[in-house]
C-alpha cells in the first residue's frame, strides 16, 4: 500500500452488491462468480485533508471495485493520471492508442464481466474520441463510467485551447453527467455516478477542470447546505417483478396459445434455466436475438438459433406461423422478422417499461427482470400437451443445420467465410470469449458459430459500429486472463483501430484476431446491390495485416488456401502471444437473408 493510503482510516463496513448481476450470463462458472463475490467491497476510506479531487475520485472508483480503467493520458487529466499512478496496486491504467478503443474496451469489459467498465480521456480531442464507444455502451445499457477533463475552472467559456464542453458532448448518451466542482463534491458525486451507471444501467460521465483536479480537500470550503454530505459506495441491483394479477393475466394468455414462440435477447442472458423450463412447458421454440446468442447453446433442442437479418430460416418461419409470442428481454430491431401484425397475441417481459411494445404491439407488457419474472410466472403456466410446434421447429432446424454444414465443409478457393467460421469453431475453448465486429462477417459468424454453454460473445448490437472487435477481445483477456479471447473482424473494421494491436502486445494479451480479408466493405456492397445501386466507395486498398501485426510485435499469419487453414489457425491459436490471422475470403459470398441462404 502506498503511504497516502496507509494513512487512511477504514471507517465503515459496507457491502457492495455484485456489479451488474442482471447482466451476467449464466455461462459464468462458479469460480468466476466466486471471484466476483470476492470483489464485494467491505470498506470505504475517509479522505485526509491533503487529498485532492483526483485522489478522492480514484479512491471512490476503487471503493466501487473498479480494477481497470482504459484510457489515454493528456494534460487535461494529468492530476488524475498521477492519482492512478499512486494507486496502481489497486487500479490498473491500460493505455490505449485511440480513446475510441478505450471506451469500447470499457464497454466490452462490462459486457463480459457484468462489472462497471471505466475509461478516461483528456479534454477536447480525447473526450471527442471516446464517443463511439460511449454510444455503444449507452445503446445497450452497459454500465460504464467515463472520466474526462475540462479546461481550467476560470477559463471555461473563453475558447481556451482544447476547450470542449464535455458535459454537452455526453448529454445524449449519459444517464449521469456532471462536472465535479471540487474535492468535497467528488465525495458525493462519484458515488452517484457509479450507482447510476450500474443501476440504470448505462454510461455515467464525470468531468473535472484540470486545476480543480489538484485542489486539496483542505482548501475546499463547504457550502452551508452541503457541509456534512459524503457519499456511500454501495448499490443494490434493481430486480423488479410485476404484480401478481399481471402475472395471472400473462399466464392466462400464454396458456391459451397453441403455437407459441419465444424471442429472447440480452435481457434473458441470466435466465437460461427459466427460459428452458418455459420452452419445455409451452412447447415453444426459442429464437435468439444476436445479443442473446449465448442464452442457449446452439445445439439446444429448444432453439431455432438466431433471428432477424442474420438469423436462421426456421426462426423466421416459426415467427411467421406462431399465434402467441413471448418476448423476453429483447429489442430485436428487424420488424419484418416478427409475426405479421394481427397474426399473433404477444406477452413481453422487459426491465425497461419504455421497451414494452416498441417492436411488436403486445397484448400484455410486464415490467420486470426476466429471470425473476419467469420464476414467478412458471408456476402459473400449464403444461402444453401438444408439442407439435416445437417438433416442427426441431425438424426444420435439423435440415437447416445440414445445409449450413454443407457450406461449412466447402473447401472452395477463395476460402468461403462459413468454412473459416467452422475451422475457428474447432479450436475454441469451452469457455471462449468471442468478440465480433460489424460487417458481412458478423452475419457469417452469428449464423455458423455454434455457441457452447459456457462461451460468451460480445458484439456491438444496437449501435452496430465497426471496430469494437479487437478492443472487446483485449478487454475480455484483461478481465479473464486464463480464458481464450478471439476476435472475428473484417478488414475494414480492423483497419479503423488496428493500433490496438500494439496495446495487446504491450500488455502481452494473447488475443487471436481472425480477419475476414475480402478487400472490400462487403456488407455495404451487398446493401448497395439490394437497393439496385451500382457499387461505390466499397473497395479497400489491401493491407498486409500479418506484417502489420508483426510490426507491432504480435504474431502475424496469412492463409489463402482452404487446406492450409486448419494448421495455420492451430499454430496461431497455440501460441501464448497476440496473433493476427488474415484469411483471404471470398468477397462474393453473400451475407444472405435467412430465406436466401443456399447451401
Ligand atoms: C463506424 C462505422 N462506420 C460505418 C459503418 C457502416 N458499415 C457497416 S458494415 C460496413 C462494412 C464493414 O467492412 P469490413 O469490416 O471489411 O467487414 P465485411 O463487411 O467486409 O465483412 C460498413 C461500412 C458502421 N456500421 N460503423
Ligand atoms: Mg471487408
Amino acid at each position: 500500500m502506498k503511504s497516502s493510503t496507509t494513512r487512511r482510516k477504514f471507517v465503515q463496513e459496507v457491502s457492495l452488491a455484485i456489479a451488474g448481476t442482471t447482466l451476467l450470463p449464466q455461462v459464468l462458472s462458479a469460480k468466476d462468480k466466486e471471484q466476483m463475490e470476492n470483489n464485494i467491497n467491505t470498506s470505504i476510506m475517509e479522505p485526509v485533508p491533503s487529498d485532492n479531487t483526483a485522489d478522492i475520485l480514484i479512491d471512490k472508483l476503487i471503493a466501487w471495485k473498479v480494477e481497470v480503467i482504459f484510457g489515454l493520458i493528456g494534460d487535461g487529466v494529468n492530476p488524475i493520471i498521477e492519482a492512478l499512478r499512486k494507486r496502481q496496486d489497486k487500479i490498473k491504467l491500460i493505455t490505449v492508442r485511440h480513446e475510441e478503443a478505450a471506451a469500447f474496451m470499457a464497454c466490452g469489459y462490462a459486457k463480459y464481466t457484468g462489472k462497471l467498465g471505466a475509461c478516461i480521456a483528456t479534454t477536447g480531442p480525447g473526450a471527442v474520441h471516446l464517443m463511439n464507444g460511449i454510444y455503444d455502451a449507452a445503446m445497450e445499457n452497459v454500465p460504464v463510467i467515463a472520466i474526462t477533463g475540462i479546461t481550467y475552472h476560470d477559463l471555461i467559456g473563453t475558447q481556451y485551447t482544447q476547450e470542449v464542453d464535455t458535459v454537452s458532448l455526453m448529454k445524449d448518451a449519459a444517464v449521469f453527467n456532471t462536472v465535479i466542482t471540487g474535492p468535497r463534491h467528488a465525495q458525493t458525486v462519484v458515488d452517484l455516478a457509479c450507482r447510476a451507471a450500474l443501476t440504470t444501467p448505462g454510461v455515467a460521465h464525470l468531468t473535472v477542470s484540470v486545476d480543480v483536479q489538484q485542489k486539496p480537500l483542505s482548501d475546499d470550503k463547504a457550502s452551508v447546505k452541503a457541509s456534512n454530505l459524503t457519499g456511500i459506495s454501495t448499490y443494490q441491483p434493481r430486480i423488479e417483478t410485476p404484480a401478481d394479477q399481471e402475472l395471472d393475466a400473462a399466464a392466462a394468455l400464454l396458456n391459451n396459445g397453441s403455437k407459441i414462440m419465444i424471442l429472447a435477447g440480452r435481457g434473458a442472458l441470466n435466465a437460461r434455466a427459466e427460459v428452458e423450463k418455459v420452452a419445455e412447458l409451452l412447447g415453444a421454440p426459442v429464437a435468439k436475438a444476436l445479443l442473446g446468442k449465448a442464452l442457449l447453446p446452439d445445439d439446444s433442442p429448444y432453439t431455432t438459433g438466431g433471428t432477424g437479418r442474420l438469423g436462421t430460416l426456421p426462426s423466421e418461419q416459426m415467427m411467421h406461423e406462431c399465434d402467441m409470442l413471448l418476448i423476453l428481454g429483447s429489442n430485436m430491431p428487424w420488424i419484418e422478422y416478427y409475426p405479421k401484425p394481427g397474426q399473433s397475441k404477444a406477452v413481453q417481459i422487459d426491465r425497461e417499461p419504455q421497451r414494452i411494445g416498441l417492436r411488436y404491439p403486445v397484448d400484455i407488457g410486464l415490467t420486470g427482470d426476466v429471470k425473476a419474472t419467469l420464476t414467478a410466472l412458471l408456476p402459473k403456466l400449464k403444461k402444453h400437451n401438444d408439442q407439435s410446434f416445437l417438433k416442427l421447429a426441431q425438424q426444420r432446424m435439423a435440415s437447416w443445420q445440414k445445409m449450413l454444414e454443407r457450406m461449412e465443409q466447402s473447401r472452395a478457393t477463395p476460402i468461403r467465410p462459413p468454412y473459416l467460421v467452422a475451422q475457428v469453431q474447432r479450436l475454441l475453448a469451452d469457455d471462449a470469449m468471442i468478440s465480433i465486429d460489424t460487417g458481412a462477417h458478423t452475419v457469417f459468424t452469428a449464423r455458423h458459430l455454434k455457441i457452447l454453454p459456457k462461451q460468451q460473445i460480445a458484439v456491438s448490437g444496437n449501435l452496430a459500429s465497426m471496430a469494437p472487435g479487437l478492443p472487446y477481445a483485449i478487454a475480455a483477456k484483461i478481465a479473464f486472463p486464463l480464458r481464450q479471447s478471439v476476435a472475428m473482424v473484417g478488414d475494414g473494421g480492423l483497419t479503423m483501430l488496428m493500433g490496438e494491436l500494439a496495446t495487446a502486445v504491450l500488455y502481452n494479451l494473447a488475443v487471436k484476431v481472425v480477419v475476414f480479408k475480402n478487400n472490400i466493405l462487403s456488407m455495404d456492397g451487398f446493401e448497395q446491390d439490394e437497393l439496385g445501386n451500382q457499387r461505390y466507395g466499397i473497395n479497400l486498398q489491401p493491407i498486409d495485416f500479418a506484417k502489420i501485426a508483426q510490426a507491432c510485435g504480435a504474431e502475424g499469419y496469412h492463409c489463402s488456401k482452404p487446406d492450409e487453414l486448419p494448421s495455420v489457425l492451430r499454430t496461431a491459436f497455440a501460441s501464448n502471444r497476440p496473433a493476427v490471422i488474415e484469411v483471404d475470403v471470398d468477397p462474393a459470398e453473400s451475407p444472405a437473408k435467412p430465406d436466401e441462404v443456399k447451401g
